[in-house]
C-alpha cells in the first residue's frame, strides 16, 4: 500500500512511523509512505499555507489554492482518481471496519488539518472526511498516524501474524480477556506477605479449560466495561450461553465478574 500524507508539520509524522510495526513494514517495503509539506506547494515567497477567514471570526483557515496543488501533483504522480481522506472534527467517527475497508485500497491520500480548518472548497477533492472521537487536537496529524496504523494493520505482510489480526477480539466485537506471563506469583506489598498470582486454570495445561476461562473473561469485562459493543459482537453458542450465565449474576447480584 502507498499512501501520501500532506501536512506543514511533517516532523509530527516522520517520527512516529520510523519506529515499531509500521516502521518495519516501511524498511521491507511492505508499505510506501510519502509525507508532503503543504509549503512546498505554495507560490509567495513566505510559503504562507493560511488566512483569515471571510466573514471575520478568530483563528485562521488553510488556504486551497497549495492543497489543489499538492493533490494535482500526487494525481501526476500517482494516477487518477485518488482516494483523498480529510481529518477533521466534522468527520463520520473512525471506526475498525473503516479501516478493514480502506485497507483494500491500494493507495490513500491523507491531509492533515490545522488552525480552523479547511477551506470548504478543497472538500470537493475529498473521497470521506473522518474524526477520531470527540476530543479537540491541535490539528489533524496525530488522527492520519492513527488513521494509518490501524489501516496498516490489515495490510497483508504488515502485522508478522496474520492470525492475530484475524482473531483480534475487538473484530469479534469483544474487549481482549486478562493476559499473564512469567513469574507465576508476585508480592503484592513489600513484605511479601500478599502474593498475586496468576490464575490457576492458565497454568493446568487443559487448553478446553483455558479456552472457556478466556472467553468468559472476554464477555465478562466487555459487560462490565462496554456493554455497548455486545450489540453487535458475533458470538458462538458457548459464549451466549456464558454471556447469559454473566447477566444473570450481574441482574440478581450475586456474582461479581472475577478477572
Ligand atoms: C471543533 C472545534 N473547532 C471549533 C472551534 C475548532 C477546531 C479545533 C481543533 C478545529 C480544528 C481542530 C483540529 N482538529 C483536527 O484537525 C482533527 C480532530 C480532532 O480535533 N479531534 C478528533 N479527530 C480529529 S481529526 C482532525
Amino acid at each position: 500500500m502507498t499512501v501520501d500524507i500532506v501536512t506543514i508539520f511533517p516532523a509530527m509524522i516522520e517520527g512516529p512511523l520510523a519506529a515499531g510495526i509500521l516502521g518495519r513494514a516501511i524498511d521491507r517495503g511492505t508499505l510506501d509512505v510519502k509525507v508532503r509539506d503543504l509549503r512546498d506547494f505554495t507560490t509567495d515567497r513566505h510559503r504562507v499555507v493560511d488566512d483569515v477567514p471571510y466573514g471575520g471570526g478568530p483563528g485562521m483557515v488553510l488556504k486551497p489554492d497549495p492543497i489543489f496543488r499538492a493533490l494535482d501533483a500526487i494525481e501526476a504522480e500517482r494516477g487518477a482518481p485518488l482516494t483523498v481522506i480529510l481529518t477533521s472534527p466534522q468527520g463520520a467517527r473512525f471506526t475498525q471496519s473503516d479501516a478493514r475497508r480502506l485497507s483494500g485500497q491500494p493507495h490513500l491520500v491523507l491531509l492533515c488539518g490545522r488552525y480552523e480548518g479547511f477551506d470548504d472548497r478543497v472538500r470537493a477533492r475529498v473521497t470521506e472526511e473522518l474524526s477520531i472521537g470527540d476530543y479537540v487536537l491541535t490539528g489533524g496529524e496525530l488522527p492520519a498516524l492513527v488513521v494509518l496504523d490501524a489501516v496498516a494493520r490489515f495490510v497483508p505482510g504488515v502485522v508478522g501474524d496474520e492470525q492475530s489480526v484475524a482473531e483480534d477480539s475487538f473484530s469479534r466485537g469483544l474487549l481482549d480477556f486478562p493476559q499473564f506471563t512469567r513469574p507465576a506469583e508476585i508480592s503484592a506489598d513489600r513484605s511479601g506477605e500478599q502474593v498475586m498470582a496468576v490464575p490457576e486454570v492458565l497454568l493446568s495445561g487443559n487448553h478446553a479449560a483455558i479456552r472457556r476461562w478466556r472467553k468468559r473473561a472476554a464477555l465478562g469485562r466487555t459487560l462490565e466495561r462496554r456493554p455497548d459493543l455486545l450489540d453487535g459482537a458475533q458470538l458462538d453458542d458457548e459464549e451466549r450461553q456464558i454471556l447469559l450465565e454473566l447477566q444473570e449474576g450481574r441482574i440478581a447480584g450475586l456474582q461479581k465478574v472475577k478477572e
